[in-house]
């Protein structure tokens, strides 16, 4: 299972360690293509262009993609659309974070999958269900952790 985890760079680096908390987590159900997103550090020797082209062939050789929303970020957003048109299965997990609320056009999207959490143990049991859904996301899930 090659796991694509999607994550705010320059939308903001507020919640990097939760990135890496949930990358850790991931690693036992496949690999994490992405474990750079929770680094401590941005790698700036890279090109824009590189840093897309890299990020598009991950993505095209992912499985599944997580991407967590609660930062907002064009680049994630950008991911999360060219993932759907893929045909990749697309999870999304957020916090309540004060007044900000997801974007309509991803918690709206039949292409993906939106899961409210508010900590790490939360964020775990979603991962649970999700690995252990054999349906690949499109169908009801048993236990319904949906926001
Ligand atoms: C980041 C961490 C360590 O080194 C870097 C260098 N920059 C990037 N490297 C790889 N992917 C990136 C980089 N900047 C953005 N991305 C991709 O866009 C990631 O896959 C993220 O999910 C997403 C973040 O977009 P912005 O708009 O928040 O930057």
């Amino acid at each position: 299972m090659k796991i694509y985890f999607s994550g705010s760079i320059r939308g903001g680096r507020q919640d990097a360690e939760i990135y890496k908390q949930l990358i850790d987590d991931l690693k036992q159900y496949g690999t994490v293509l992405t474990e750079h997103i929770g680094f401590d550090s941005i790698d700036h020797s890279k090109t824009d262009r590189q840093i897309h082209d890299e990020d598009m062939d991950w993505l095209r050789e992912s499985d599944i993609v997580i991407a967590e929303v609660t930062t907002p970020s064009l680049g994630v957003g950008y991911e999360i659309g060219r993932a759907i048109e893929m045909g990749k299965r697309v999870v999304c997990l957020y916090r309540e974070a004060g007044r900000k609320t997801v974007s309509a056009m991803i918690n709206g999207s039949p292409g993906v999958e939106c899961f409210k959490y508010s900590g790490f143990s939360e964020a775990q049991e979603i991962f649970l269900q999700i690995f252990n859904d054999k349906s690949g996301g499109r169908g009801q899930s048993e236990v319904d952790l949906r926001g």
